[in-house]
């Protein structure tokens, strides 16, 4: 699937025929990198009111106005959700901005974190150091490497998996298929818990009812959380989560109060509130 989107009059519009006829546009200031990887093209403009922004082939990855919402949602919801996450696999989120956030775990010891394209690790550490923070983290052991490849080896040593992907549409497309989930089922732990970055339910009801089948197939618990992030298409998107054990949508420890202090959206509520679906949503998903 080709994407279309462009600068036009200092406006960079994204176009994709994932959301069609619509399309966010941000008001460019200057376009800070713009080279073509060996997997993607990478852009990174400064917007004119949303900071920083990470686009890979036409698709906003990221705005420093708002990173911190996905970001915590997708690493806080599923370590809270385990009772005591100690072995974590980060699969993409070259940015970093995934990591920023497991780090903050004291009862995580070892993290693996697989990206594909190195050149979004470093252009992210050479743009946006508020994102690409955690990197030297001593528990950190860095993979490039393909996330549905590296996965293939591992059995029973995770406690959670968190799968922080583009859409469908690039390098990201196989990890949206059932073979991945089952390897990644393969790979955590007795009560292991995995968080896949699950598009909207707005605007890709196929995709989206296509993640839940796998992951009630294969799960004892699954659920969809949803974050609201207003440079996304739609200012939503969700996270498709598949345990092995333990509940969701309750987080099964308390946030450390001076942990909370460092996060922004964060919190225990809102960690139970995100499983709350609307009603056409759980008739989508067989749910009602
Ligand atoms: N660490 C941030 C990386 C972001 N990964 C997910 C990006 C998704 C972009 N497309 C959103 C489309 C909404 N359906």
């Amino acid at each position: 699937m080709e994407t279309y989107s462009k600068i036009n009059d200092g406006w960079f519009s994204e176009i994709c025929p994932m959301w069609p006829g619509i399309a966010l546009s941000l008001q460019i200031e200057s376009v800070l990198y713009s080279e073509k990887s060996r997997y993607q093209q990478i852009d990174l403009f400064q917007t004119k009111t949303r900071g920083k922004m990470l686009v890979l082939d036409g698709i906003i990855q990221l705005t420093e106005f708002d990173e911190f919402a996905y970001q915590e949602m997708m690493a806080h919801v599923p370590l809270f959700a385990h009772p005591n996450p100690e072995n974590v696999l980060v699969i993409g989120g070259g940015d970093g901005g995934i990591l920023r956030e497991v780090i903050r775990h004291d009862t995580i010891a070892h993290i693996d974190f697989c990206e594909i394209d190195e050149q979004v690790i470093a252009v992210s550490k050479q743009f946006l150091p508020g994102l690409a923070c955690g990197f030297d983290d001593p528990r950190i052991n860095i993979h490039i490497a393909d996330g549905n490849v590296y996965i293939r080896e591992k059995t029973g040593v995770y406690d959670v998996i968190i799968v922080d992907s583009s859409d469908p549409i690039g390098p990201g497309e196989q990890l949206f298929g059932r073979q991945f989930y089952q390897q990644v089922k393969s790979a955590l732990k007795p009560g292991g818990i995995v968080a896949a970055q699950g598009e909207s339910f707005f605007l890709h009801k196929d995709c989206v009812e296509n993640l839940m089948r796998i992951t009630r197939e294969l799960f004892m618990v699954s659920a969809y959380s949803s974050i609201m992030v207003p440079t996304y298409p739609g200012g939503h998107i969700g996270i498709c989560m598949g345990s092995l054990g333990p509940q969701l949508d309750v987080p099964a420890r308390s946030v450390p109060s001076l942990l909370q202090t460092q996060l922004k959206y964060y919190t225990s509520q809102i960690h139970a509130a995100s499983f709350v679906l609307p009603y056409f949503v759980k008739k989508m998903f067989n749910a009602v």
